[in-house]
């Protein structure tokens, strides 16, 4: 369904130039990647931080590494994925801040909302990137141009924070668009200077050719976009494998024009716990603790089949057996039992306040899953990058206690209800 905002402007536009107009439908896709997304909400939450080097990861010195910095520590040197240990020494006098997780899934979910006034079809990408489908919709903007400025605009005004922006025919052109001018960028690359524009930069500027395919790239001669677009693919297909002929049809700005809107994915598996109280309840401590106790359920049953999903869905039954359904989606893939519970927590706050009628029934509900295996897009919430061996190793030790000593063997504390939470959950049909 059309995004009310989009559908009124394209109304206005076919009473304006008459029902017979036909819009231009050359392939147009806009990218958006916000610009030090993590740290930029911190400056803007902390205003002190201001015209200061900031790094988002942990204490200086500490262990871990840097997830992002703002665009002034990047001038001492550091850059994601460094140690902070390493990031002391560059930028001894930085602000360093632990992430912020909670805070940066929301700001990520109000920007895709934001995104959706301006094309009926958004692609959440990343937690702080989209590709929106601008086919037919930027000359209702008076252009590519001034379209992709309304965009940054109301990201601006909405959230006070900056966006990089790449318009393009194609995904992989709007991409490596976006970041051609970072921060803050606006760049068009219209279909006919492709070539000139990106043909010059060397193979790594295409996302997704990290250090190993570049050495590989350069090791038979190709270092620039061109030359990998002008390589015969069979040849790289000895080379490289099946990735060879992707990577030259990348190279030539070829496919990949498809947005898919998450409301036009095929409907697939959904996995969920459901819960009825022996009584209703009423009380929010007790039905968080439920919502948790399902949400750890729910984030098992995804690891252990390997899935990661996307939209997260609340269902409250009320006493009078009104039944609500509310949902989220999400920037990123999830199966983390922690990420799913403050989503659901969220859409709770939103439906439902202490003193309003009680609950029945709650339950929560993980959809649109994928595997992350081969190209599929699937990005996992890169907030917990950095730390996610962690996480990943804590919840692989969980899982396998679970199967060795049964399910109740660890819980999460804020699980343990007072009434006692057992295992009377089912799955919803
Ligand atoms: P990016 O868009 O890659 O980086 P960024 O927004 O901080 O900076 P840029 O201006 O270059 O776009 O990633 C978005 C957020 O994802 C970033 O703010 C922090 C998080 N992140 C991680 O958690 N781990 C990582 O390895 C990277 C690269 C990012
Ligand atoms: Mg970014």
């Amino acid at each position: 369904m059309l995004n009310p905002a989009v559908s009124q402007k394209m109304r206005a536009d076919t009473d304006r130039r008459g029902v017979d107009y036909k819009p231009k439908s050359a392939t147009t896709i806009l990218h958006v990647d916000m610009d030090a997304f993590f740290a930029a909400i911190e400056e803007k939450d902390n205003p002190s931080l201001e015209g200061k080097p900031v790094i988002i990861g942990g204490p200086k010195d500490s262990r871990g590494v840097v997830t992002t910095c703002n665009y002034i520590a990047r001038s001492f040197g550091v850059h994601s994925g460094m140690s902070l240990v390493k990031a002391g020494q560059l930028c001894p006098d930085a602000i360093y801040l632990k992430t912020f997780g909670r805070k940066y899934t929301w700001t990520s979910l109000k920007l895709m909302t934001i995104l959706r006034k301006f094309s009926p079809k958004v692609e959440p990408y990343s937690i702080d990137e989209a590709f929106l489908d601008a086919t037919g919709c930027t000359h209702l903007w008076g252009g590519n141009e001034p379209y992709g400025l309304a965009v940054k605009k109301a990201i601006k005004e909405t959230l006070d924070l900056t966006a990089s922006v790449g318009i393009g025919p194609s995904r992989i052109v709007a991409k490596m668009a976006s970041n051609l001018d970072k921060p803050d960028g606006l760049t068009v690359i219209p279909k006919e200077k492709v070539d000139s524009v990106l043909g010059p930069l060397p193979v790594e500027a295409i996302p997704g050719v990290g250090d190993s395919t570049k050495k590989s790239l350069n090791s038979i001669g190709i270092q620039t976009v061109s030359q990998l677009a002008a390589y015969p693919i069979s040849l790289l297909r000895a080379h490289l494998g099946i990735n060879g002929e992707a990577l030259v049809k990348i190279a030539r700005g070829e496919g990949g024009d498809k947005v898919i809107a998450l409301e036009e994915r095929p409907h697939d598996k959904s996995m969920g716990h459901e819960k009825t109280f022996g009584t209703d309840v009423a009380d929010k401590d007790e039905i968080l603790g439920c919502l948790l106790n399902l949400s750890d359920k729910v984030a098992r049953r995804l690891r252990r089949e390997n899935y990661y999903g996307n939209v997260v869905t609340l269902k409250l039954r009320h006493s009078d057996f009104s039944t609500y359904s509310h949902q989220h989606a999400l920037g990123f893939f999830t199966n983390d039992p922690q990420e799913i519970f403050d989503v659901g927590h969220g859409l709770l706050e939103d439906i439902w306040n202490e003193g309003d009628c009680k609950i029945r029934l709650i339950g929560i509900c993980v959809s649109h899953l994928a595997r992350p295996n081969g190209y599929t897009g699937i990005q996992e919430n890169l907030f917990q990058a950095a730390t996610g061996y962690k996480r990943r190793n804590l919840f692989k030790a969980l899982d396998n206690l679970r199967d060795e000593y049964g399910e109740d063997v660890l819980q999460f504390a804020g699980g343990l209800s007072r009434a006692g939470f057992r295992s009377s959950s089912r799955h919803p049909s």
